[in-house]
């Protein structure tokens, strides 16, 4: 039945150490595995075995993985790849720390992205019987979960049809240069019914602009950046909505400079929804709702 979500994504981080911090004790992530130079990671809300991986050495991304739901996906998928002219190969157990056997398909902007339908389970931490609603003893900003992440590419169309045509999700919401133009210059897309699992935006291939975490609301938010500003977190934009896709949102660095966002809000998305089209003239709008401008900070700087 195809795509379940984002599972994980590694990122490179120059000193481990300051990464610890920021994503164990800011982010308030938990630690799964470590291995020389790595260090799994996952929210309180997750039930697999890890979201974040943290790679020492470098900045940017190294790789990320999709969960599908079963076997047959896998051979779906590995076959879309190849009909689309896709570099594909197959992933055998335990190369990826805990996954099952999956495919490892390049994208035609250079990402890697590895879909798996095994991982090990470890549960959340307020577990399936009569939960309450979240863990008693929270860190810093608690994120229960990986949301989304947004990559560059030079050709955001190419790369919207792969991801289309090859795991079959559906545009949400683009920002085209023109109305009825087949360019794009950014897209977002979902699997299901997320208003979006990955964005694309026009950038150097290879690009990792941001992943985003989840937060529960907009207090959350709120509360989020006041805990960077005690934890002297660079923030790159301070609490705003989006236009696109309506959520409200913080984005900062990590001590790497990896951008990081957090999330809350904004619509669900269905398959059979128009996409939402966004024209230049209506971009500093469609991405900060309020300032109604974008800086060239925001778009040009990413690892
Ligand atoms: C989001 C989002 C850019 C837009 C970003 C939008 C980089 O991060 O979650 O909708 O232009
Ligand atoms: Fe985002």
């Amino acid at each position: 039945m195809g795509i379940l979500r984002l599972g994980y994504l590694h990122v490179r981080v120059t000193d481990m150490a300051e990464a610890r911090k920021h994503y164990i004790e800011t982010m308030g992530l938990k630690v799964t595995a470590e291995e020389a130079g790595k260090v799994y990671l996952k929210g309180w809300d997750e039930w697999d075995h890890h979201s974040v991986v943290l790679e020492e050495g470098g900045v940017g991304l190294a790789k990320l993985g999709f969960k599908v739901q079963s076997e047959d996906d896998l051979n779906t998928y590995e076959n879309n790849a190849r009909t689309f002219g896709a570099t594909v190969e197959r992933m055998s157990k335990g190369e990826e720390l805990e996954v099952g056997q999956g495919i490892r398909v390049t994208t035609p902007s250079g990402h890697v992205v590895e879909l798996y339908n095994e991982i090990t389970y470890l549960g959340n931490e307020v577990g399936y019987l009569n939960p309450y609603p979240f863990p008693r003893h929270e860190t810093g900003i608690s994120v229960p979960a990986l949301d989304h992440m947004l990559i560059m590419a030079e050709d955001v169309a190419l790369n919207e049809k792969f991801f289309m045509d090859t795991f079959g999700m559906y545009a949400v919401e683009q920002i085209r240069p023109e109305i009825d133009s087949p360019a794009r210059i950014a897209t977002w897309l979902s699997a299901g019914q997320k208003n979006h699992d990955i964005a694309i935006v026009s950038g150097k291939d290879k690009g990792l602009h941001h992943f985003a975490f989840q937060l529960e609301d907009w207090s959350k938010i709120l509360r989020a950046a006041d805990i960077f500003a005690m934890d002297d977190v660079s923030i790159d934009i301070t609490p705003t909505r989006h236009g696109i896709t309506r959520g409200t949102t913080i984005y900062f660095f990590d001590p790497a400079g990896n951008r990081n966002e957090t999330y809350a809000g904004g619509y669900r998305a269905y398959r059979d929804r128009p996409t939402t089209i966004w024209t230049p003239e209506h971009i500093g709008r469609g991405i900060f709702s309020h300032s109604r401008e974008l800086n060239a900070a925001f778009t040009e700087v990413y690892t």
